[in-house]
């Protein structure tokens, strides 16, 4: 018999964590509203190794607005780092900031996890129940860590390490191992290149197989892992890109410095948000191996860990969206001589990249 082939692999545990996994079947298209986040990978807190500690008050900000907003949360894997790092400093870090949020969602019922290959060990009943849960609530709901989830009939969420032979097959071996190299890797190079060494190989690779799983098994499948956000879009058109004409007609009839300024900054910000798209979200760079495009199957949430700040996926009330929540952040120019430092974004910002009606993509599929 032929060995097994990574697709072959990446197939068989993708149909065996959903047969293991939770399926919601009371899903209602019209008036549910979901949110998904991934590979938040919640460490130390050192700046130098925690990916993402540059984007802890964006996602507190962001939990809050969707808690508020009545949606349910779904964490899509990886949430804690736990090769890098022991898990306990993770979780002695964010207790009083992620965590508090968190919770608002789990007493709330509104609340479901699903472990990644970075954090697997919360597959262990056990290991939920005493370090995680006890920073959710301290009611008696119980918690129950999945490898997959299903919303209704067609709508599928994994990580996405399934079968992959870096990630799942030899995850014994490769955790001391990235927890060996992170280590060396941080105090030489710091964070930045750790996270830009995500191999765009593997990457690609990835999203190759988990679309054909989706694609062979008539489902839509919302996955995260490979850090790069995907959205197949019938359209190939962001429909919400801010209009930067508009914006640099205000600029011209703008004279306040500090006015112009900030303008200018938003163009900017926004020129390289469309390059983004260009590039990642409208999936140029995949077309080239996706079959059929006239039938969105396959979207990948992103991750936590980007230097300005973090993607999701919402599905609400019959849309589905791709979102970055953009953090805040400062500005250094000079005004006449002196060099200062502005505030641009006050408060984290939503941006809606692209949204699309679900029920006609779902019809496709
Ligand atoms: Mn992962």
């Amino acid at each position: 018999m032929a060995a097994k082939t990574e697709r072959d692999l990446t197939f068989e545990r993708i149909d065996e964590d959903l047969k293991k996994g939770h399926s919601i079947t009371e899903f209602n298209i019209e008036n549910d509203r979901y949110v998904f986040f991934s590979d938040i990978h919640k460490g130390s807190g050192n700046k130098k190794s925690d990916a993402f500690v540059q984007n802890e008050t964006t996602f507190c900000f962001a939990l809050n607005k969707y808690f508020d907003d009545n949606f349910t949360l779904v964490q899509v894997g990886d949430i804690e780092e736990c090769w890098g790092f022991k898990v306990k400093k993770a979780l002695k870090r964010y207790k009083d900031t992620v965590f508090h949020y968190e919770g608002k969602f789990f007493n709330a019922k509104r609340y479901y996890r699903i472990f990644g290959n970075h954090d697997f060990k919360w597959r262990k009943p056990k290991k939920v129940d005493k370090l995680l849960k006890p920073l959710l609530s301290d009611k008696n709901i119980e918690l129950k860590v999945l490898p997959a989830l299903q919303l209704g009939e067609k709508i599928v969420v994994v990580h996405g390490h399934q079968g992959s032979f870096e990630s799942d097959q030899f995850w014994k071996v490769s955790k001391g191992f990235v927890r060996f190299w992170t280590s060396i890797w941080f105090r030489t190079f710091g964070r930045k290149k750790y996270r830009a060494s995500k191999n765009a190989q593997v990457r690609k690779k990835r999203d190759k197989y988990l679309r054909e799983w989706a694609e062979k098994n008539n489902r839509l499948l919302i996955a995260g892992h490979t850090h790069g956000y995907l959205f197949e879009s019938t359209s190939k058109i962001p429909s919400k890109i801010p209009d930067i004409e508009k914006l640099e007609e205000k600029l011209e009839k703008t004279t306040g410095k500090l006015e112009k300024l900030v303008l200018e900054e938003q163009i900017e910000k926004i020129k390289n948000l469309s390059e983004k798209y260009k590039d990642e979200i409208i999936g140029l760079k995949y077309t080239s191996h996706l079959k059929n495009v006239e039938a969105p199957c396959y979207f990948n949430i992103g991750a936590g860990v980007y230097t300005d700040g973090i993607t999701c996926i919402e599905i609400d009330k019959g849309e589905i969206r791709l979102v970055m929540w953009v953090s805040s952040h400062f500005i250094h120019r000079k005004v006449g001589k002196k060099l200062k430092s502005l505030i641009f974004v006050d408060k984290p910002q939503r941006v809606e990249i692209i949204s699309e009606d679900l029920k006609e993509i779902l019809k496709k599929i």
